[in-house]
Parts: structure tokens; sequence; C-alpha cells
């Protein structure tokens, strides 16, 4: 039996050291099932579907200005509610402008090591749990860190995002 480590992906090692550069603490862990969703991100897990973070970026309909939302697994985004903490609508992305502005395809994007840096707000629901779990960069990675430190470590403002 082998005891080598197994090297991480190029784009799972950009966000593991991308966490190093802010001074979050992580351990990127490749799963053996897909994490493309929260679904299956928190079957492969174990946690709830709530205690995971997806990472949808948005534009606002008046500035363009690209956001990044932090949102939990199980909350849908109502877009007034957003819309009024942002001071605007907002408008979803195809995949290939979220991917040009994170440098990461949709099902693997992080909270952080964007391409281009993104305003990050944060459903303020994932607060309520004493960790969760996000992407690492690909649909098999994933890795989990308290909601505070992460919010902390990304300059999130937490916001209501359910209607
Ligand atoms: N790895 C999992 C758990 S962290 C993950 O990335 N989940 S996610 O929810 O953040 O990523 C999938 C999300 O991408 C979906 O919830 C959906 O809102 C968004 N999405 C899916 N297809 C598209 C698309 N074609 N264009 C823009 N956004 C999309």
């Amino acid at each position: 039996m082998t005891t080598e480590p197994i090297a991480l992906p190029p784009s799972a090692c950009r966000v593991k050291e991308a966490a190093e550069e802010l001074g979050l603490a992580i351990v990127v862990q490749v799963m053996r099932e897909p994490t493309r969703t929260a679904e299956q991100a928190a079957a492969a897990c174990g946690c709830a579907v709530a205690q995971i973070v997806k990472s949808l970026v948005f534009a606002g309909e008046e500035s363009g200005r690209p956001y990044l939302l932090l949102v939990s697994g199980q909350n849908r985004v109502d877009e007034r509610s957003v819309a009024a903490a942002l001071g605007e609508p907002l408008a979803r992305l195809d995949a290939e402008r979220v991917r040009a502005l994170t440098g990461f395809a949709i099902g693997g994007i992080p909270p952080f090591g964007h391409a281009s840096p993104l305003p990050v707000y944060m459903d303020q629901d994932l607060l309520a749990f004493d960790s969760v779990w996000a992407a690492a960069g690909t649909p098999f990675a994933v890795f989990s860190v308290s909601p505070e430190a992460l919010a902390q470590a990304v300059g999130a403002r937490a916001i209501r995002v359910t209607g």
C-alpha cells in the first residue's frame, strides 16, 4: 500500500493556495462521489444540505457589477430580498461569464480565489452552523470551515437572501 499523498487537481490547489493567502486554515478534500450540487455535496460530506455553501455569481441589473452570494444549500435566492440588501436588482449570468469572472466552472466554484475580486455577501442562515462545507474548485473537491471565519476572510456582509 502506498502512503504517497495524492496531488490535488490544479483548480483545487488554487483554492488551497488562496486560503493560505487569506490566512484561512482549511483542508481540501477530494471526494469519491461528485459534489456538483448542494444535495450531492451534503451526501458526500455527511452534513445537512443547509450546511453547504453555494457560491453563486450575479450581476447588478443597473451597474452590471458582479456580486458573489454565498447561499445556504437549502435556500433559494429571493430576488426582492437580495435587491433590497444590495440596492439594485440582480440578474443571473451565463455559465461562460461565471467562468470568466471566477476562473472556475459551475459546480466547483469556491467562495474565494477568483480570477477577479468580487464583493461577497453571505446568507445569514449559514451563520447558524459551527461549520459549513464549500466547493474547492472542482465538482469533487470540498472543504469545511466555520462560517464566521469564512465571512471574515472574504469580507462578506451577512444578508437575508430568503423572502
Ligand atoms: N459544489 C456544489 C456545492 S458547494 C456547488 O457548487 N453548488 S452550487 O449550488 O454553488 O453550484 C451550482 C449552482 O450553479 C446552481 O445552484 C445554479 O444556481 C448555478 N447554475 C447551474 N447552471 C447554471 C448556468 N448554466 N448558468 C448559471 N448558473 C448556473
